[in-house]
């Protein structure tokens, strides 16, 4: 196989394995927006993507699905127990969410996580054109651009994190913090969602490792002299094109009225859309809105909130405990609350193509993004891309990184409950023209920056760091 200039590295390829018309296996690429952003580029500049195909034990050569090239990585299953469930989802993730949930530290985790981080950054040096680019992405691979860079100094590195980086009191608490930062600053641009990720990401830098820290660039010791690392924030987006579209399709259009009639047209839908993970504060909306509905301020038969909550990480013992404590308050609810005809949560624990989601936005007069922490939020950009009309309210976390740029949904802090129940008592009576005026300027922003400026955005910065 010829190299490639530009290669993508990332825990999953973007493709999913599913049953042709002739019952044989096939792949399909997923319709994600990271792929989105990327496709064109990758097939103008001769572009390739390093991941794990999603099943354990399974070896699979380089392959082609939707004009993409694959390079699959394998994982065992003991490696997917370890590197991923482990500490990728129950070392890295509880830890950079600010401990929502206690972070588990193993060393036998730790050690697959090296090992599976090495292949990664192999296949990454093996497939990459002499002088050629390779993004790594997220917190599963935070060794690789190090590793790349060890094996070929001649490659430009980037590295976009999508989840958010603790303050240094937390981070500290990681026993391989030192080799994880050294990991990172193996790229030459380490990508943040927000500001405030990328300024700790800098603090632990010079805290703990001695490097020199000028404004967002690292002196990066290297040979007799140094290198410089670039570290800020570049905000990703949604690719808004296919929202757009299924917005103004009629088909879809029809669902959304036709959900609305199976509720029993309620007044106000409220909206929950989350894989079901401890971060996203799902517990705090159920409550904040169970006690508006004891407390008679919201009737069940004006409102309904609907709850997708679609399954994830279900092997980790955190998200077993979760998914029972949201059942068990969602259930205690209905039963207090539901008469024959109107039910206060419409819980959903399943996953939805993208028209049912879209159609669900368009039903949803108010969209509940009640995260504890959140890297961006891509489900409060996706609601606000899809009111064409300019109607509903998003009343949105200041925990996301999305409330750095959506200055006009109704803010929260969600671990105020009353705070919380007052902002949804708000966004279910704002007026007409208020909800206009706020929903204009939140599209505006979301459709000026969509995730082709976002990439676009990276690989400049790249392009410029490795020019210096
Ligand atoms: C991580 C960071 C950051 C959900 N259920 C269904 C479905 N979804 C889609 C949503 C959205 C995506 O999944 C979830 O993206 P989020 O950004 O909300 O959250 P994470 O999965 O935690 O993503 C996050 C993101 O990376 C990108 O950098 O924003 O902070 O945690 O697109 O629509 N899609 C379909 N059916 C479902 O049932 N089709």
């Amino acid at each position: 196989m010829t190299a490639a200039d530009f290669v993508v590295v990332a825990n999953r390829l973007p493709v999913d394995r599913v049953e042709g018309p002739d019952g044989e296996e096939i792949w399909r690429t997923s319709p994600g927006g990271l792929v989105a952003a990327l496709e064109p580029m990758m097939r103008n500049v001769n572009g390739a993507w390093v991941g794990w195909a999603g099943q354990a034990d399974v070896e699979l050569a380089p392959f082609e699905a939707g004009g993409i090239r694959l390079i699959p990585v394998a994982l065992s299953a003991e490696e997917v127990a370890e590197y991923y469930e482990g500490f990728a989802n129950d070392t890295i993730w509880p830890l950079y969410h600010d401990v929502i949930a206690p972070p588990q530290y193993h060393r036998e985790w730790w050690d697959a996580y090296v090992t599976v981080n090495r292949r990664f950054a192999e296949a990454a040096a093996a497939a990459t054109a002499p002088d050629g680019t390779v993004w790594v992405h997220d917190y599963q691979l935070q060794l690789v651009p190090q590793m790349v860079r060890e094996l070929r100094p001649d490659v430009t590195i980037g590295y976009f994190h999508h989840i958010p980086f603790p303050a240094h009191g937390l981070y500290a608490q990681l026993p391989w913090r030192d080799q994880v930062l050294r990991g990172l600053l193996g790229a030459d641009v380490i990508g943040f969602q927000r500001a405030q990720d990328a300024t700790y990401f800098l603090t632990a830098v010079r805290r703990r490792l001695r490097y020199e820290v000028k404004g967002p660039n690292v002196a990066v010791p290297e040979g007799d002299g140094t290198r410089t690392a670039l570290a800020r924030a570049f905000p990703i987006s949604i690719d808004t094109a296919p929202y757009l579209e299924l917005a103004a399709r009629e088909d879809v259009r029809a669902r959304a009225a036709e959900i609305r009639a199976s509720l029993g047209n309620p007044k106000r839908i409220l909206l929950g859309v989350d894989r079901l993970d401890y971060t996203k504060g799902i517990r705090h909306r159920i409550k904040a809105y169970g006690e508006l509905l004891a407390e008679g301020r919201l009737k069940v038969e004006d409102v309904t909130l609907v709850q997708v909550a679609s399954p994830s990480r279900e092997r980790v013992d955190a998200y077993v405990h979760l998914r029972d404590e949201i059942e068990l308050a969602v259930s205690r609810i209905n039963g207090d609350t539901d008469t024959m005809g109107h039910t206060a949560i419409r819980y959903l624990h399943q996953g939805y193509p993208r028209e049912e989601m879209v159609a669900l936005y368009l039903a949803a007069d108010v969209m509940l993004v009640t995260a504890l922490r959140d890297g961006m939020n891509l489900v409060a950009k996706e609601y606000v891309a899809t009111r064409v009309d300019d109607r509903g309210v998003l009343v949105l976390s200041e925990f996301t990184g999305a409330a750095d740029e959506l200055r006009q949904a109704v803010r929260v802090n969600p671990h105020d409950i009353e705070g919380l129940k007052a902002a949804i008592m708000t966004a279910v009576e704002m007026p007409p023209a208020e909800q206009g005026r706020r929903m204009r300027s939140l599209r505006r922003r979301v459709l000026d920056n969509d995730v082709n400026a976002w990439s676009s955005s990276f690989l400049s910065a790249l392009a410029e760091v490795r020019g210096r």
